[in-house]
């Protein structure tokens, strides 16, 4: 079978403020072109389908009519499983009426959908967030684990294993539910994992919600049942292939460039052909960029207008960095504005003109000695350790970077 892995799409999710609907559009497009040209049996959609638990009627709508379209009513599959940031039984509410097209939605751990026909594919057999389905007599089995809340793998593993041991590691216990589905795959099915979690050694970027990818939520990658295939995992945005028990694993991406944090590297999805008991072969299908994330700079509020008006035709969010001697007249941050459009950020670095010295530029120092350093000049004297703590605590910062 032929399958296109993607996943983390964040329908919804705007850039401060400024919406990626069309972009979003655009992704679904080339997406449907892709399966088109790479005549795609299975696409999987490994979770974060939306950016939040809410979405708008905007998004849903977005969703709805590409499913539709790229299932190609029910001649396509389409496996899609739920991420942190959706919320598992919104997106699923509409199971009842997708699985006519062949679309399948595993919403948690513990799901266990219908089995029988689902448009031109059959289920054969499910279990707790999987199933096997066949069509022209090739069989694939699914083991999904849509975003392991640490509520549902405690669920989960005290309704499906016996000797539970709840003391073990966040890590531990979602090693040992895919152990426990290891006798799901045969030598003579596909064997796909589909996850929405954060395995340690992975790249990370700004867009992924930060506070669940560190610390207790990072899985160990060893972790996968033997006769897996092929991991399909969604959740970091930088697509990329990680070192797990399984050759071919991989976090597909998002589709577009969420953050100032992920303009360094191109947006892909990946293709795999399987058959049982042969190794897949692999390729990363890159995206287009559909409307790029600058950073401008600029040594003055004069340069920034020239640069504006030059530049003012480009399709890109620009984060504007312009360095000057005073602060800007409200007038003209109008005017920069008006001349380019999707701007989304102008950041102002002070300087004195015979001192040469900048504020608010990065140092090779730490945060903590730049604040003291800035309190100096403008106040004559160090700050308190108090003051220094509180600054520290008030932009976030640990310590620790
Ligand atoms: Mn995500």
């Amino acid at each position: 079978m032929r399958i296109i892995h993607t996943g983390d799409w964040h329908l919804g999710k705007t850039l401060e403020g400024f919406s990626r609907i069309g972009e979003q559009k655009m992704f679904l497009d080339e997406l449907c072109d892709i399966c088109e040209e790479k005549k795609i049996d299975i696409l999987i959609v490994a979770g974060d389908v939306y950016d939040n638990s809410n979405p708008s009627a905007e998004a849903e709508k977005l969703f709805y009519s590409y499913l539709k379209k790229l299932s190609q009513n029910g001649k396509r599959a389409i496996v899609i499983i739920s991420g942190n940031h959706d919320s598992h039984t919104r997106l699923t509410s509409s199971s009842p009426l997708a699985e006519e097209f062949c679309i399948i939605m595993e919403g948690t751990p513990k799901t266990i959908i219908n089995s029988g026909n689902y448009g031109d594919f059959k289920i054969n057999r499910t279990f707790f967030g999987g199933f096997e389905i066949e069509k022209n007599g090739e069989r694939a089995v699914f083991v999904t684990m849509p975003y392991p809340s640490e509520k549902s793998v405690n669920e989960i593993i005290s309704e499906s294993i016996e000797e539970v041991d709840f003391r073990k590691s966040y890590s531990d216990k979602i090693k040992e539910i895919f152990k426990y589905r290891e006798k799901e795959f045969f030598d003579d099915t596909i064997n796909i994992v589909v996850g929405h979690f954060f395995i340690s050694g992975g790249s990370s970027s700004d867009s992924e919600r930060t506070i669940q990818l560190g610390g207790s939520y990072a899985v160990d990658g060893n972790i996968f049942p033997e006769k897996t295939q092929y991991v399909a995992m969604g959740h970091l945005h930088r697509p990329q292939r990680i070192k797990t028990n399984v050759e071919h694993s991989y976090y597909a991406g998002s589709p577009i460039q969420y953050s100032k944090s992920e303009i360094g590297y191109s947006k892909s999805v990946f293709f795999a052909e399987l058959h049982p008991a042969e190794n897949p072969v692999v390729e990363k299908i890159y995206l287009k960029n559909y409307k790029p994330i600058e950073i401008w700079k600029s040594e003055s509020i004069e340069d920034a207008l020239t640069l504006c008006e030059k530049k003012k035709d480009e399709n890109c969010f620009v984060f504007f960095e312009i360095k000057s001697d005073r602060v800007f007249l409200q007038s003209e941050i109008k005017e920069i504005r008006s001349l380019k459009k999707d701007i989304v950020e102008i950041h102002t670095i002070l300087y004195e003109k015979d001192k040469e010295k900048y504020y608010y530029q990065s140092y090779d120092k730490s945060i903590s000695e730049q604040f003291k350093e800035f309190y100096k000049d403008v106040k004559g004297v160090f700050p308190k350790d108090e003051l220094t703590d509180l600054f520290l605590d008030i932009i976030g910062n640990d310590g620790e970077e």
